[in-house]
């Protein structure tokens, strides 16, 4: 790597903002779990689009690979640099436009966290559809970058699904904007699309164009104890069929329950401890409550025990928001992080199938399951594996996934950690295909270029 290179990344974005020193650095270096620890030539942090571009420029002419960074809360290794590349950080970007009241959209720059982008559409008497457990760190590019999904997709959709418009930097430094606050607009490609989920291999995100959307009038939180996995959707399913809102449903287990009982030292939220738990927020018309209580009393044959909390729940929500930050705290090694979706209707068999094939095969890793229930979302998390187990049981995970036409990445995306196992998930073709998108948009690799299939 050139060494004036250091230089000509200060002279755009000023020498303070140009990171090379390793304790400095190290935050970026090293992911959210504590499984990846790389190293960068330098951490470079621009203020605003133009000096993005003239960055990327510099690096494109010098050969210097680049690893685009948000928030650095990814759970796949992605935001990583493993072999000394340029780590450039958005978080300066953070800039909130005013959110449009009347067409409910919200530009913002892509170092906004999630969380301001919901005070700003709170304010405006709006929401901002997506919300996850990391909202004060994950940045608007972040979501963009990975398609975010979190514990609202159920209502508003993916990242995707919100994202109106983007503006982006190539690889070379050209800036692509499509701005259009426009629900419709068919005039080719959906480049907002393609870059959402590309993590950081097409482009830099600058700013994004999100829709808003206006809040329930009343909604209410329901903690339910259930005997089996398959008793959770059905509920949910029951309660849309009482005539009510579908805003979030989350599935815990007792395993689970406990971590997070005695990491943040909760009491237990009911008077029985069930297998597994549905955490579930409705909203609908003015007797929602009523509503939730009634079909709740005629589930009898699924609910063993229940509590039900008012609008937004934030008592019942701290129990599912702990999880992950009660798994890394518990695990005696990074824990091994797989994210996996299944067709609603084989959850509960690919649950069965998953702990008997742990207990017998891997008897030492700890399993703690949770996820988006109704989206058929479970997060595998395993804890205490033993450095060299982790891959092994992450294939066998895999192989189970892919035994119950499942996807090897729900939300989380492909990373680092899951390139492995892509063909488990795309065809040779399909697989094919992005390579050729990913070679016409940056035809040199300057982009993140150890993650995803490449050449
Ligand atoms: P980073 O971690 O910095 O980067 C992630 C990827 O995006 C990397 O590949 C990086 O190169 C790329 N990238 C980042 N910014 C840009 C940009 N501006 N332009 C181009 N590429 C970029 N994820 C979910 O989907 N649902 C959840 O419910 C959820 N909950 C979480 C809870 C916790 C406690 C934690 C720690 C993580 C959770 N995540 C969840 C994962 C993570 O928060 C998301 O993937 C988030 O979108 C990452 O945002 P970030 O800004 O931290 O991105
Ligand atoms: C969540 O749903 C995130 O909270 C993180 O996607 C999942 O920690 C995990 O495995
Ligand atoms: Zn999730």
């Amino acid at each position: 790597m050139p060494s004036s290179i250091v230089s000509e990344l200060a002279e755009i974005v000023g020498a303070a903002h140009v990171l090379t020193d390793p304790d400095t650095t190290a935050r970026y270096t090293t992911d959210w779990t504590g499984r990846w620890h790389g190293r960068a030539t330098a951490v470079v942090r621009p203020a605003d689009t133009v000096e993005v571009a003239r960055v990327l420029e510099v690096c494109h002419r010098a050969g210097v690979a680049v690893v685009p960074q948000g928030g650095n809360t990814g759970l796949v290794g992605g935001s990583i640099p493993m072999h000394g590349e340029i780590v450039l950080s958005v978080t300066r970007l953070d800039r909130i436009e005013d959110p449009d009241p009347v067409g409910h959209t919200l530009a913002a720059g892509a170092g906004v966290t999630v969380a301001r982008a919901q005070d700003a559409a709170r304010e405006a008497g709006l929401i901002f559809g997506i919300d996850l457990a990391a909202r004060d760190s994950a940045t608007l590019g972040g979501i963009v970058a990975t398609n975010a999904g979190g514990v609202r997709v159920i209502k508003y959709g993916d990242t995707r699904a919100q994202l109106l418009g983007v503006e982006a930097v190539l690889s070379d430094g050209t800036v692509l904007t499509r701005w259009k606050a426009l629900r419709k607009d068919n005039a080719g490609y959906h480049l907002p699309g393609l870059l959402a989920g590309s993590e950081g291999t097409l482009g830099v995100v600058t700013r994004v164009l999100m829709k808003l959307h206006v809040p329930p009038s009343h909604s209410y939180c329901a903690l339910v104890g259930v005997r089996t996995v398959g008793a959770a959707p059905a509920l949910v399913d029951l309660l849309r069929r009482a005539g009510l809102t579908i805003e979030a449903a989350e599935l815990m287990t007792d395993a689970g329950m406990r971590l997070v009982r005695r990491h943040r030292a909760l009491r237990a939220p009911l008077r029985i401890e069930p297998p597994y738990y549905l955490l579930v927020e409705v909203s609908g018309p003015a007797d929602t409550e009523g509503l939730l209580l009634g079909a709740l009393e005629r589930a009898s044959d699924l609910v063993l025990d229940a509590t039900v909390d008012d609008e937004r729940g934030r008592r019942l929500w701290s129990y599912r928001d702990s999880h992950t930050e009660a798994i890394n705290a518990a695990s005696s090694t990074p824990p091994v992080k797989l994210d996996i979706t299944t067709p609603l209707a084989a959850v509960e068999s690919f649950v069965d199938t998953l702990t008997h094939t742990l207990a017998t095969e891997f008897p030492h890793a700890r399993p703690i399951l949770f996820g988006h229930i109704a989206d058929g979302n479970v997060h595998v998390n395993l804890l205490d594996v033993e450095p060299g187990q982790a891959l092994p049981v992450t294939g066998r995970v895999f192989e189970l996934v892919a035994a119950h036409e499942g996807s090897i990445s729900a939300e989380h995306g492909i990373g680092r950690s899951k390139a492995p196992w892509i063909h488990l998930a795309r065809s040779a073709v399909d697989i094919e295909v992005m390579k050729a998108i990913r070679s016409g948009v940056d035809p040199t690799l300057t982009l993140n270029p150890h993650i995803l299939p490449a050449r």
